[in-house]
């Protein structure tokens, strides 16, 4: 299965990336950063309308290639110009094609907060998304123990990260809500098989309790989709592939 290959490749790469640099090194330059942001990843979803985290993202396990070669920086440019409140990077490249690079380049060019997409499944990567100017990681219940949930979340919140929780079914709510979740992502897409029913974030709605913020992730493509889910109540959406296939990003933004 596709979510198991990713959770090993990424834990083979950790290591690897350990070698390069321990563990021990990377936190003490992350320690001397400034950890006591207010968490404008948070502050980006938490205004009235409904909030847009537009997503770079180069390839993906169900669509292969979307789009490979692109100016990064000129792309959070274009989001950032279209009104987007936050940008999601990829970071996974056997997958996804996506590097840190990648990220780094998006928070040195635009002030937005950025969210680290990856499937963290070790603390190394929450100081890792630190270190390259992140504002947000991603927890997938799917792929983590409660215990996991919890210790990576209090990471995240020591360095003032905010953490997303990724839920796709209501067992997945409930974890995340008693890990602590703030955040909580209703991904569409089913990362077992990769099927996206756009209406599980509706389904879902009830069951994350009003003072926790709640994206939809995947599958939105239309003006129609955004006036559903902004009708839902729903704090954020998380558009990926249609951005990046959207030849004008604001014209897109603006439909
Ligand atoms: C974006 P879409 O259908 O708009 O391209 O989807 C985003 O939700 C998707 O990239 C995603 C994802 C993930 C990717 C959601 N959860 C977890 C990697 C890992």
């Amino acid at each position: 299965m596709i979510l198991d290959d990713l959770t090993n490749v990424t834990k083979a790469r950790v290591a690897r990336a350990k070698e390069q640099q321990p563990l021990a090194e990377l936190r003490s330059h992350v320690e001397e950063l400034d950890l006591t942001t207010d968490f404008p990843f948070e502050q980006a979803l938490r205004q009235p309308q409904l909030s847009f985290i537009c997503e770079i993202k180069r390839a993906s396990p169900s669509k292969g290639d979307i789009k490979t070669t692109i100016d990064v920086p000129q792309l959070a440019r274009d989001y950032a110009a279209a009104g987007a409140d936050a940008i999601s990077v990829l970071t996974e490249p056997d997958y996804f094609k996506g590097s840190l690079a990648d990220l780094e380049a998006v928070t040195q060019t635009v002030s937005l907060p950025v969210l680290r997409k990856d499937f963290t499944v070790d603390p190394y990567m929450i100081y890792a998304a630190k270190r390259a100017g992140a504002s947000a990681i991603l927890l997938i219940c799917a792929i983590l123990s409660d215990q996991e949930l919890r210790e990576f979340f209090a990471l995240a919140d020591h360095l003032s990260l905010s953490a997303i929780f990724e839920a796709h079914n209501a067992t997945e709510v409930q974890r995340a809500i008693a890990a602590g979740a703030r955040i909580i992502g209703i991904n569409n897409r089913n990362l077992k098989n990769f099927t996206v029913n756009f209406d599980n974030a509706k389904q879902l709605r009830e069951a994350v309790p009003a003072d926790t913020l709640m994206i939809a992730e995947s599958g939105v493509k239309t003006a129609a989709d955004i006036k559903e889910l902004s009708g839902l109540g729903v704090d954020g959406v998380l558009v990926g592939e249609t951005m990046m296939l959207a030849p004008d990003p604001k014209a897109k933004l603006q439909e």
